[in-house]
């Protein structure tokens, strides 16, 4: 196995000393990118792409070619698994993500199988071996799954949720199928993610981007407890190296306490709360990943620079940051402002680490 170079991302999700403060973007790989549009073209479309290793490994290492960052994600998407277990994802022009079948009934769940990773996800782990070796050692790679239940709202609405209508209708009038849903997901996740490990994932991230819109309540029963219970389910090791599992729910800021207590290593967190009063909620149970409003990236890059040094000082001193942004970047943002974050992060985090 290759010694990394930059271990910077691993040691600040295990909360040990670096030097500077690690950073990545959510979808550093994408639209905001000219070259990342021409290898698209290239490809063909979006899942030509995500099945094409040689072309999804060119994509992945795109902004690591431009910025200093400090990992690197699997160019990828959440919505392969469902694709893997029977739906058919198809991507229109403008419209998103679409499936031609929809899981809406007890038959449809019930007829559900547990894709074979070789067999049907074969493509994401050749990306992954791929990467790695192109990568050689520079970052770590991140592999990723969504949260059963945002991939189930996906599965039930068909595509992106408008306003949840189906995907809820089933939790509140059949939560008994729901359940059932929500069990074969987690099982096809877990399988999922152990594979992305196998194959040379170094850290993992679940994705729970419509956790954020539930009840406590059911947050608790329909989200969380099956990201628990993938937590339970995946290696936590290889190589003899921990595998950080960082556990991201959008719009989750109230709950916390409830998600360090299921294990993870670290949490992804939104820009709607301050990374200080996350600090004091979670102690030193786990690390903190964010949480830069992603619209930050607008402004004028002083701006971006000022906006950055108030979210390093809202983590304050010591360890267990990786800087990102509180959500993916926008398609829109130019590519030097991006440029200007990422190096604001590793100038202006320097007096929070070490002896000064
Ligand atoms: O036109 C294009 O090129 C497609 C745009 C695109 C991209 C670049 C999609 C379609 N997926 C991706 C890549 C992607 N998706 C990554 C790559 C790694 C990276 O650089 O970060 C990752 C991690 C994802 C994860 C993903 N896909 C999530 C969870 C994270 C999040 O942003 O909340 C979700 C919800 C999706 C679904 C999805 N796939 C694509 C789109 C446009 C969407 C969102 C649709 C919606 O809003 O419901």
């Amino acid at each position: 196995m290759t010694t990394l170079k930059n271990d910077r991302l691993l040691r600040a999700l295990l909360r040990e000393p670096v030097d500077v403060t690690p950073v990545w973007m959510m979808r550093q790989a994408g639209r905001y990118l000219p070259e990342y549009r021409a290898t698209r073209e290239k490809a063909g479309g979006f899942m030509d792409l995500c099945r094409n290793p040689e072309l999804a490994c060119e994509v992945t290492i795109q902004p690591l070619d431009r910025y200093p960052l400090d990992a690197a994600i699997l160019f990828s998407d959440i919505l392969t698994v469902p694709d893997a277990m029977g739906l058919g994802l198809y991507f229109t022009e403008g419209e998103g993500p679409r499936f031609e079948r929809p899981v809406q009934d007890e038959a449809a769940i019930d007829a559900l199988g547990l894709p074979d990773m070789e067999e049907d996800l074969g493509y994401v782990m050749d990306a992954v071996r791929t990467i790695r070796r192109e990568l050689n050692g520079r970052v770590p790679l991140i592999g990723f799954s969504g949260s059963p239940w945002t991939l189930a709202t996906y599965m039930v609405e068909g595509g992106s949720a408008k306003n949840f209508s189906k995907v809820k209708g089933m939790m509140f009038d059949r939560p008994e199928l729901m359940h059932r849903l929500l069990s074969k997901v987690a099982g096809a996740v877990t399988a999922y993610l152990n594979a992305q490990i196998d194959a040379g994932a170094q850290a993992v991230m679940i994705f729970d981007t419509w956790g954020g819109t539930l009840t406590p309540q059911h947050y608790q029963a329909f989200s969380l407890d099956y990201m628990q219970q993938i937590l339970q389910g995946i290696k936590r090791e290889a190589d003899g190296h921990r595998i950080p599992v960082v556990l991201f729910t959008k719009g989750g800021g109230l709950w916390l306490e409830q998600m360090a207590d299921t294990g993870c290593d670290a949490l992804g967190i939104d820009w709607t709360l301050s990374l200080s009063d996350a600090r004091r909620r979670v102690g030193d149970r786990v690390a903190l990943q964010g949480n830069l409003d992603p619209c930050t990236l607008y402004a004028s890059p002083e701006r971006i620079r000022e906006e950055v040094g108030q979210v390093l000082a809202s983590f304050g001193n010591g360890n267990g940051h990786v800087f990102n942004l509180g959500h993916g970047i926008h398609p829109q943002i130019d590519p030097e402002h991006a440029g200007v974050f990422v190096e604001a992060v590793h100038e202006l985090s320097r007096p929070y680490h070490g002896n000064h």
